[in-house]
C-alpha cells in the first residue's frame, strides 16, 4: 500500500518537468494479452509510467492529465459479465481514495478526449490504445482527431523515467518488503539444496518461500544453475541434478506491490566450496563489497563499473587466470572475457528499471562495456544493483577470434580446465542513503564462513 501523499508528490513533481501550457496527456495502463487458443491471459503487468503516477496497477484504465483541470483516472465499471467471471473489480471511491485521484469510470474517456479535438497530445505508457480502442470503452482512435506529438511523447516520458530514479518511502517500503521476501527465499535455498535434487526443485522451494514471505510474484524468471549451467547469464532451471563439488548460482527476487527485488547468491552444492572456488568466489565477494562500498551520492555508476573490472582482472592474474596489468587487461576488455555483463543496473518497477542512463550518453560498443546498463551519477534515493561475476562461458572462451586477440594475456590452458566450472555471482540491491548506502538484501548470507555454517547444516540433517 502506498501512501497517496506519495503519489501526489510525484504527480506534482512530474507536472512542474512537464512544464505544459496547453495540450493534455494520455497514459493507458495496458490490456492482458490473451494466451492464444484459451480463455486465459498472460500475467498482466500494467504499464510501470501508469503504476508509478497513479499507484494503481489496474488493466483497462487510462490516466489523464491536463494543465487546466489536472489529473484523472478513467477505471472500469465491472458489467454483469465480468462480474460473473472475474468479480467486481474495484470500487472507484475506494480507488479514489487509495491513489489520491480524481476517478471516473472508463466510459467518460472518450468525451474526455472529444473534448480535446484538435489538440496537441502526449501518448505516455501503453499505446494499446491506440489499436484496441474498444477495450477502453472507444469507439475509434482515429475518429478523436487528436494528434499525437511523439516529439512531446518522448520527452514527457523520459522525464517520467527521471522522476523514477529516487525512490520516495512508499516505494523504498515495498522494495523492502521484497527484499525481505527474497531473503527468506534464498535462505531456503541455501538450507535445502542437496546432492541428487534438481534445479527445478530447488526453484520451487525457493520460490513458495518467496509467496510465503509476502511476494505477489517474481520480479523476473528464476535462475537456478549449477555446474556449467551457472555460465549461462539467463539461465532457466531444469532437471539437471545438483552434485557435490559443483556450484549452484541462484538469480532469484521477489516482487512486491509491483516493485522487484534482484539477488543473487552462489553457493557449494556439497559442505565447503573446494580449490579454485574458494578463491574466485572471495574474488567476486571482494570485488561486490568494494563495489558497495564506494557507493554514495556523486558517484559515476560507470566507474564502479570500470573499478570493478579492474579489481576482477587483478585477481584474475593473482589466480594466473589473466597476464599483465590490470589497468591494461580493462582497457583491452580482457576481463569481459569472464565478466561480461555490467556491475548492474537500476531498481524498482521494473527489474531494469528506467531512468538507467543520464540523457544524452548512449551505450559504448565496446565488449567491456556494452552490457553497461547504467550510466549516471548516484543520488540519494537511487537503488541500484551491484553484482560483479566471473564466468566460465564456453561459447566465449572457445571462440578463435577472441582467443587469438587475448592469445599473450590468458592462460588458456587454465581456461580450458575450467570450462565446466560455471560461474559465480554475488548480486544486491543497494538504496543510495545521503552519505552511502543501505544494502536492501544484505542480510542474505554471503560471506564464506555463514554460507559454509548454513551448507554445513544441510548436509547435517
Ligand atoms: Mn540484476
Amino acid at each position: 500500500m502506498q501512501s497517496p501523499d506519495d503519489l501526489r508528490n510525484r504527480r506534482e513533481a512530474v507536472v512542474r518537468l512537464w512544464d505544459m501550457s496547453r495540450g493534455a496527456v494520455l497514459l493507458p495502463g495496458g490490456l492482458p494479452v490473451p494466451v492464444p487458443g484459451t480463455d486465459q491471459y498472460h500475467d498482466f503487468h500494467t504499464h510501470p509510467e501508469f503504476a508509478y503516477l497513479s499507484g494503481a496497477r489496474l488493466s483497462g484504465s487510462a490516466l489523464a492529465f491536463d494543465p487546466g483541470e489536472g489529473w484523472v483516472l478513467f477505471a472500469p465499471v465491472a458489467g454483469l459479465e465480468e462480474r460473473v467471471w472475474v468479480g467486481d473489480g474495484e470500487d472507484l471511491d475506494a480507488l479514489a481514495a487509495a491513489t489520491g485521484l480524481r476517478v471516473r469510470p472508463l466510459g467518460e474517456l472518450s468525451g474526455w478526449l472529444e473534448h480535446r479535438r484538435g489538440e496537441t497530445l502526449a501518448l505516455l505508457g501503453n499505446d494499446d490504445i491506440t489499436h484496441q480502442p474498444a477495450a477502453y470503452a472507444l469507439e475509434s482512435w482515429t475518429a478523436l482527431e487528436l494528434e499525437v506529438d511523439a516529439e512531446l511523447s518522448a520527452r514527457l516520458s523520459e522525464q517520467v523515467s527521471e522522476s523514477r530514479r529516487a525512490k520516495d518511502s512508499s516505494e523504498i517500503a515495498l522494495m523492502r518488503g521484497a527484499a525481505d521476501a527474497s531473503r527468506a527465499g534464498h535462505l531456503t535455498a541455501l538450507r535445502l539444496a542437496r546432492p541428487g535434487m534438481s534445479e527445478r526443485q530447488l526453484q520451487i522451494e525457493l520460490e513458495a518461500e518467496f509467496f510465503r514471505n509476502g511476494a505477489e510474484r517474481t520480479a523476473y524468471g528464476s535462475i537456478v544453475g549449477t555446474g556449467s549451467n551457472g555460465a549461462v547469464l539467463h539461465f532457466s532451471p531444469t532437471s539437471r541434478v545438483l552434485r557435490a563439488g559443483e556450484i549452484v548460482l541462484i538469480d532469484a527476487g521477489a516482487e512486491v506491490g509491483g516493485y522487484a527485488s534482484d539477488v543473487t547468491r552462489t553457493f557449494p552444492i556439497g559442505p565447503r566450496f573446494e580449490g579454485i572456488q574458494r578463491d574466485l568466489y572471495q574474488l567476486v565477494l571482494d570485488v561486490q563489497q568494494a563495489a558497495i562500498g564506494e557507493v554514495r551520492p556523486g558517484v559515476e555508476y560507470k566507474q564502479l563499473h570500470l573499478q570493478a573490472s579492474e579489481r576482477i582482472a587483478s585477481g584474475l592474474a593473482d589466480l594466473g587466470i589473466l597476464r599483465g596489468n590490470p589497468a591494461g587487461l580493462v582497457e583491452r576488455d580482457a576481463h569481459a572475457l569472464f565478466f561480461p555483463h555490467g556491475l548492474g543496473h537500476m531498481l524498482g518497477l521494473a527489474t531494469h528499471d528506467a531512468g538507467g542512463c543520464l540523457k544524452g550518453r548512449t551505450a559504448s560498443d565496446r565488449f567491456g562495456l556494452k552490457w553497461l546498463r547504467a550510466d549516471l551519477p548516484l543520488q540519494p534515493g537511487y537503488v541500484v544493483t551491484i553484482e560483479p561475476g566471473i564466468y566460465f562461458i564456453r561459447a566465449l572462451l572457445t571462440d578463435p577470434a577472441r582467443r587469438e586477440q587475448y592469445r599473450d594475456v590468458v592462460d588458456w590452458d587454465c581456461v580450458d580446465g575450467l570450462l565446466d566450472f560455471g560461474g559465480i555471482r554475488i548480486e544486491d540491491d543497494v538504496l543510495v542513503t545521503g552519505t552511502g548506502a543501505d544494502v536492501l538484501s544484505g542480510s542474505i548470507p554471503k560471506s564464506i564462513s555463514e554460507i559454509e555454517a548454513l551448507r554445513a547444516e544441510a548436509h547435517s540433517r
